[in-house]
């Protein structure tokens, strides 16, 4: 089929009774202990959810439906021979666990043009706000505003069956995501081009249209949107945007609901917003020190940056104890198609400084870059100069995994989410009753 619902359908029966087993056979196994350390430690490592569409393994990376992302690259359908994949691929990965046919995508980046309409009272909300919003808080005011439309809201206060709840899920999630292209581009344009918006280009796939539609039509930057989409849809369940989408769907919140939640944790500064402040940390060193930086002079920024209680942005990982696959490969883009751009060539020499530094301080567990050390550098060569704008394009992208394990953690029952909090004492009286 290329109808994505009916190839979802058709895979729910098969995964719930496969849940069913697993409950039953080995609901009473242990997956690990939690130690103190751990609960006061932000559960970095406790294997507490379960997330379908992706999963991290510390040393390699991030693997969407087991498949990596230079394996992704190679199978996915893409818009033009030799090309980078198309996001709507990846999206019928997530959801189905298959690599789409180039028919299959097609029919999502369809199904979705059908429904990227954005109403007109969306757009009012938009060039109301102040104009010095954060485009991030743009986006989740937008996101809130389509709200009154879900599908799911409605089907719930009419008494929908919850064996069904996952089919207006489905609906809500298409439809959100086949908007936000629209509401980045509208955030984007009123924000840096004086409200001037840009007709669609009914002819481009969904990652293409984002950029056309901020203004960027050349091959180029459609070329990186589509992989810029592509690699930063999902990062398993426990990262801070994924993971407040996933609890506030536990409380079977629409999809709108959950994933404004989603975004205002993306929002934050050690989370998604890092890559605005990478351009903002290489503006100053370009400022400070110019163009014609020594590796000694970069040592110096990042000790001082160190030094005044700060972090290095782009580099570090909760979970990650390598150079971040999606580093490499926009790495790999850069290479081929900026190999002499200066701010490609700082980010270069920064690997080749920071990890090191890092590592001497004793304490930082990953020095490695993240994906967010070099997304930057791809948008600034195409003339997406505005950094403010950075976390609003990794949010549109993350909107096609946490999404996804909506629809699945609807289609298979998941219950509400509510680990046990401890307060100091009792996290004392429990270590005293085992001594
Ligand atoms: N620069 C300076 N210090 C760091 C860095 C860094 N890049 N990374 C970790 N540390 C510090 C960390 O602040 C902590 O210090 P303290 O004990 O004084 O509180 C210590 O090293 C141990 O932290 P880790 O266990 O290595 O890292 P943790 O899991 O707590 O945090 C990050 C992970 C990603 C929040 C952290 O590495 C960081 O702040 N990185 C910079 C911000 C960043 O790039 N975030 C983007 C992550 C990817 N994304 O898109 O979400
Ligand atoms: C992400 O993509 O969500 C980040 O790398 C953060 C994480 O996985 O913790």
């Amino acid at each position: 089929t290329t109808d994505l619902k009916a190839a979802v359908a058709a895979k729910i029966p098969e995964e719930q009774d496969r849940l069913k087993a697993i409950k039953k056979e080995h609901g009473g196994k242990v997956l690990g202990a939690v130690t103190v350390e751990q609960a006061i430690g932000g559960m970095r490592g406790i294997p507490s959810m379960l997330w379908e569409t992706s999963l991290l393994d510390p040393e390699e990376g991030i693997r969407f439906r087991g498949h990596s992302i230079p394996d992704l690259q190679e199978k996915l359908p893409k818009a033009k021979a030799g090309g980078e994949p198309i996001p709507e691929g990846l999206l019928w990965l997530l959801l189905t666990g298959e690599v789409p046919t180039q028919d299959q995508a097609k029919s999502v980046t369809e199904m979705l043009r059908e429904r990227s309409k954005l109403p007109d009272h969306v757009y009012k909300v938009l060039s109301d706000t102040h104009p010095d919003t954060h485009p991030m808080t743009q986006l989740c005011t937008a996101v809130l505003a389509l709200q009154v439309d879900s599908k799911f809201a409605k089907a719930y206060s009419q008494g929908i069956h919850k064996t069904k709840y996952w089919e207006p899920v489905f609906e809500d999630s298409m439809d959100l995501i086949a908007k936000l292209p629209t509401i980045a581009a509208t955030i984007y344009r009123n924000t840096y081009k004086g409200g001037k918006l840009i007709e669609d280009d009914a002819g481009l796939d969904w990652g293409a249209s984002l950029s056309h539609k901020m203004g960027y039509s050349d091959e180029g930057p459609l070329e990186m949107m589509r992989l810029y989409q592509t690699i930063h849809a999902d990062h398993e369940g426990g990262n801070v945007s994924a993971h407040a989408t996933h609890l506030v769907g536990s409380a079977l919140s629409d999809p709108y609901l959950c994933f404004a939640a989603g975004m205002t944790g993306l929002a934050g500064p050690l989370h998604g917003l890092a890559n605005q402040e990478v351009l903002r940390w290489l503006n100053n060193v370009r400022e400070q020190v110019g163009d014609d930086v020594t590796k000694e002079q970069l040592s110096e920024f990042v000790w001082a940056t160190l030094k005044s209680g700060k972090v290095v942005p782009g580099f570090g990982h909760a979970v990650l104890r390598k150079t971040d696959p999606r580093y490499t490969c926009q790495r790999g883009f850069a290479q081929r198609h900026m190999p002499d751009y200066p701010l490609f060539k700082l980010v270069s020499m920064l690997y080749e400084v920071v990890p090191d530094i890092l590592t001497q301080t004793g304490k930082v567990k990953n020095p490695y870059p993240n994906v967010d050390a070099h997304s930057g550098v791809l948008l600034q060569f195409y003339g997406m100069t505005e950094e403010n704008f950075y976390t609003v394009l990794f949010g549109v992208s993350r909107s096609l995994g946490v999404l996804s394990q909506g629809v699945w953690s609807r289609a298979l029952g998941l219950p509400i989410e509510r680990p046990k909090s401890l307060t100091m004492q009792a996290v004392l009286d429990r270590v005293a009753a085992q001594e």
